[in-house]
C-alpha cells in the first residue's frame, strides 16, 4: 500500500471517530453543562445475573456460630458456665463487650422472670432479645418525591464498597421508576472515575466527573446543579475513601457538606456511612470518627456475604441507634437489600422457610 493511501485511510478513520464522539456529546435540548464538568452518558447494557442474593444465602457462613453453636450451649439450661460460654461465642461473632454483657444480663433476667430453662425456650428468648436490639437499625430510606434532586452522599474508609453501593443503589432506584445521576466526587484516584463510569454504562445512568485532582466539592456542586436543571430525582455522590484519622480528608467532607448546602437547602439530604462487615469491631471506631465530622444519617453494611460473624450489626444498633439503610450481600447490582431485622435474625439462626 502506498504512503498516500495509508495516510488517506488514517484520515478517514480519524474523521469517523471524531464524528461519533461529537454526536455522543452534543445532546440537543439539554441544558449546558458547567464548563469544568464532563457528563458521560450511558452507552450499552451489559447482561448480568438477575437473581439477587438473599439474606439466608449470604449469611450461610455465620449460621454455624449463631444456630448450631449457640443452640447446643443451652442443653444444660442457663448457669454461670453456659453464660461464660455464650459470652465467648458472642464476642467471637463480633458482638462487642458492652452489647454482649447487656444481652446476657437481659437473657438471664428474662429467663428468671418467665421461668424459662429448656433449651428451645432459651434459644427463642435469645433470638427475641437480639431482634429487639436491632429495632433502631430498621428504618428504610424513603426518598421523598417533593425533594428533587435528593442528594445522597456516600462516605467511608478505603475499600468498604462506596462506589459499588452507588451502582447498586442507582439500579434499585431506577427499578422504582426514579431518575438518577452519579457524581464522581472521588477525584483522588483516576481509576475511581472510571469505576463509576463503568457502573453508569452498566446500569444506564449519566455520570458527572472532572479531571483527577479536581475539587471534590466542586464536582458534587456541578452534578447537583445539572440534576436540578434536568429534573433528575436523585444524585448519588461518590467520595474518596479516607482514613478516619486523616484530618485534611475529614475536613474536606465538612466542606462538601457546606458547599452542597449552599445550592440546595438540606443537601446532602442523606449521608450514608459505608462499613465493611468483615472489619468487625473496627466499624465501631469508624462510625464514631465519622459522626464527629459529617453526621451520617444512615449506615450501609457491605460484604455481609463474606463475613462469618455478623454480630457487628448488634453493636452498631445498640451504640449509635443509626438506621442501617441497606446491606450488601454480593457484588452484583441486585445484591443490595434494605435492612430487615426479622429476615436477618432468621437467616442467622437458620429458621427461614
Ligand atoms: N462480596 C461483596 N463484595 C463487595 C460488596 N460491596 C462491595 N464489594 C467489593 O468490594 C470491593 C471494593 O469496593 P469499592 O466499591 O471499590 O469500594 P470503595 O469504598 O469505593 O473503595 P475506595 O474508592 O478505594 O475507597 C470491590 O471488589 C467490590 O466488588 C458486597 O456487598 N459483597
Ligand atoms: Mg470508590
Amino acid at each position: 500500500m502506498s504512503l498516500e493511501l495509508s495516510l488517506l485511510i488514517g484520515l478517514i478513520v480519524l474523521l469517523v471517530v471524531g464524528l461519533v464522539i461529537w454526536r455522543r456529546r452534543a445532546k440537543p435540548g439539554m441544558p449546558a453543562m458547567p464548563a469544568s464538568s464532563v457528563e458521560s452518558a450511558p452507552i450499552e447494557v451489559v447482561a448480568e445475573d438477575p437473581k439477587p442474593a438473599s439474606f439466608f444465602g449470604a449469611l450461610s457462613q455465620s449460621r454455624s456460630i449463631w444456630n448450631t453453636g449457640i443452640r447446643s450451649l443451652f442443653s444444660s439450661g442457663f448457669d454461670a458456665t453456659v453464660r461464660e460460654e455464650l459470652e465467648s461465642v458472642l464476642l467471637s461473632a463480633d458482638v462487642g463487650v458492652d452489647t454482649s454483657d447487656w444481652i446476657l444480663e437481659t437473657l438471664e433476667a428474662r429467663a428468671k422472670a418467665q421461668g424459662v430453662s429448656d433449651p428451645e425456650g432459651l434459644h427463642a428468648a435469645l433470638k427475641e432479645i437480639l431482634f429487639e436490639v436491632l429495632e433502631p437499625a430498621e428504618a428504610p430510606l424513603a426518598v421523598p418525591h417533593a425533594t428533587s434532586p435528593f442528594v445522597i452522599l456516600m462516605v467511608g474508609v478505603n475499600g468498604v464498597g462506596k462506589t459499588t453501593t452507588i451502582g447498586k443503589l442507582a439500579h434499585r432506584f431506577q427499578a422504582e421508576g426514579r431518575t438518577v445521576l452519579l457524581a464522581a466526587g472521588d477525584t483522588f484516584r483516576a481509576a475511581a472515575v472510571e469505576q463509576l463510569r463503568a457502573w453508569g454504562q452498566r446500569i444506564q445512568v449519566p455520570v458527572i466527573s472532572q479531571d483527577p485532582g479536581a475539587d471534590s466539592a466542586s464536582v458534587l456542586f456541578d452534578a447537583t446543579q445539572s440534576a436540578k436543571a434536568k429534573g433528575i430525582d436523585i444524585v448519588l455522590a461518590d467520595t474518596a475513601g479516607r482514613l478516619q484519622n486523616k484530618s485534611n480528608l475529614m475536613n474536606e467532607l465538612e466542606k462538601i457538606g457546606r458547599v452542597l448546602g449552599k445550592l440546595e437547602i438540606g443537601a446532602p439530604h442523606e449521608v450514608l456511612l459505608v462499613l465493611d462487615a468483615s472489619t468487625g469491631q473496627n466499624a465501631i471506631s469508624q462510625t464514631r470518627e465519622f459522626m464527629q465530622v459529617i453526621r451520617p444519617t444512615g449506615l450501609v453494611m457491605t460484604k455481609l456475604d463474606g463475613s462469618a460473624k455478623g454480630g457487628i450489626m448488634f453493636s452498631l444498633a445498640r451504640e449509635f441507634g443509626l438506621p442501617i439503610r441497606y446491606v450488601g450481600l454480593g457484588e452484583q447490582a441486585v445484591d443490595l437489600q434494605p435492612f430487615d431485622r426479622r429476615a436477618f435474625i432468621d437467616a442467622l439462626f437458620g429458621s427461614a422457610a
